[in-house]
């Protein structure tokens, strides 16, 4: 057989196999493993190099419109970008509704911003913020039935927040149409409540920021959104679970026998609470993201979590925001209380050099559980495996070919468009050396040749992931 590309002698790592195979690439896709492949017009010799699947980011967030002055800093050509350049090769950032307006008319715009810009293949989740008659009815079955099969419900954010029974109403569609509801859980009341005390006795430096959105209040929601699911008998993933106390409320719903899936991300292991600063110093304003991260206790939780099949996917929770901004994290140029801060940082790019380095060669995961939870499961649970997520016959060649080196991660390096990176002066041992995005190198470890327009739109299917297993 021809092939355009082979790829030859690589350490394939799947989410349950480790194998030496070449890999035969004709038409975007792998067509062939095993030994002693025939020639391709191209070749790459992956000698004693790991090879993993290309990532599925399915958690980030890219030139989503905001309520003014805030403005994200990647689009679809940065964000894609960068994202090849740390091993990405599949995103799958939100078509956010705004309250009053159609579910339909979100996605439309969406894919205007999309449109000739992306480097990678991208799929849309749905945020549904108004789930009018018409929305439940009408837009979002079609929507599902179309390749939009997940959406995003908050909890919280005034402008983003449903209620119980508006979260029951769009559970419910979950449940009748096969979609997969994700779930920002956090209490709003509870934080507002604490944001006003705080705001009342002077305390409105970035640190505030992780007192008034205590553990409590993302457990509390947790906790709620899990009985809703119960309720409505619907598989649910909470979305960015930042530690101990919302774990243990996902370890008791699959303990009770319910489909509870869950999501971790970068920040929650390698940042504390302490990043958003230690003084009243507006440093600590990058590191503002909901929920916030906790403390180093946390972190060894969410490793152990990560380990034993509580969390699903790792995902970055990419929500880019320039620091030194008026639309980013100084709104209108100004240091502001830390209720009128942008809630995000940039991570598509750094997401899997930190989980290879400080797990699987940090000896804290093994490589298949991190090709599992950084690009299996999410294409699973999105509904795009086998097509992305695994290296097998018929399978997208997106690929990573990892260098094992020492890396310090310096923002200037980095691909994205945000003015910093949390994780600036962090030394990695590996990063991606190759990214192949449907058979062409977008990355070489040096340089991305990657090209705006390239990255194609993927209809999503059913999810398919296998109901949590019980007790996990
Ligand atoms: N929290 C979110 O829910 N989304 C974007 C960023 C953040 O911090
Ligand atoms: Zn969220
Ligand atoms: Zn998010």
């Amino acid at each position: 057989m021809a092939f355009d590309l082979v790829i030859r002698n690589a350490r394939v790592a799947t989410a349950s196999d480790t194998f030496d195979s070449d890999i035969g690439i004709q038409g975007g896709r792998i067509v062939q493993l095993g030994a002693g492949l025939d020639g391709g017009a191209q070749e790459i010799d992956a000698a004693g190099r790991v090879v993993t699947p290309g990532g599925v980011d399915a958690h980030c967030h890219l030139d989503q419109p905001m309520e003014g002055p805030a403005k994200m800093a990647d689009g679809f050509e940065s964000g894609t970008r960068s994202a090849a350049c740390g091993g990405t090769t599949t995103v799958i950032p939100f078509a956010a509704q705004a309250k009053g307006q159609s579910l339909r008319a979100a996605v439309e715009d969406y894919h205007s911003r999309a449109e000739g810009q992306a480097h990678v293949d991208y799929a849309f989740h749905l945020i549904v913020s108004d789930p009018t008659a018409h929305v439940l009815e009408q837009e979002l079955p079609a929507l599902i039935g179309e390749g939009y099969t997940s959406f995003k419900v908050y909890m919280t954010y005034d402008d983003l927040k449903l209620d119980d029974g508006q979260m029951l109403d769009v559970l419910d569609v979950a449940r009748r149409h096969g979609a997969m509801a994700m779930i920002h859980a956090e209490n709003a009341d509870c934080i507002e409540w604490l944001t006003k005390r705080l705001e009342a006795a002077g305390r409105t430096a970035p640190r505030f920021h992780a007192h008034a959105r205590p553990m409590l209040v993302e457990r509390e929601a947790t906790h709620r959104a899990i009985s809703l699911a119960q309720l409505v008998d619907v598989p649910v993933l909470i979305v960015h679970v930042s530690g101990k106390e919302a774990i243990e409320q996902i370890r008791w719903a699959r303990g009770h026998g319910l489909s509870v899936f869950a999501e971790t991300c970068p920040q929650y292991l390698f940042l504390t609470a302490e990043d958003l600063g230690i003084d009243d110093s507006y440093h600590g304003a990058r590191c503002i993201c909901s929920p916030p991260p906790r403390d180093k206790a946390n972190q060894e939780i969410i490793w152990d979590g990560l380990n034993d099949g509580l969390f699903t996917v790792f995902s970055s929770d990419h929500a880019p925001f320039n620091y030194d901004d008026p639309a980013g994290k100084k709104p209108g140029g100004k240091e502001v209380p830390f209720r009128h801060i942008p809630n995000g940082i940039p991570g598509l790019e750094t997401r899997l050099p930190l989980l290879y380095s400080e797990g699987v060669l940090g000896g804290r995961m093994t490589l298949n559980r991190f090709v599992e939870l950084t690009a299996t499961n999410p294409a699973k649970a999105y509904g795009l495996h086998p097509r992305k997520g695994t290296i097998a016959i018929g399978s997208d060649a997106d690929l990573v070919v990892w260098d094992e080196r020492d890396v310090t991660i310096r923002n200037a390096q980095l691909h994205h468009a945000v003015d910093y990176t949390p994780y600036e002066g962090m030394r990695l041992k590996a990063w991606p050396g190759l990214t192949l995005s449907r058979g062409e190198v977008v990355w070489d470890g040096k340089n991305f040749s990657g090209r705006a327009g390239r990255g194609r739109f993927l209809a999503c299917g059913t999810p398919s992931l296998m109901p949590a297993r019980r007790g996990e």
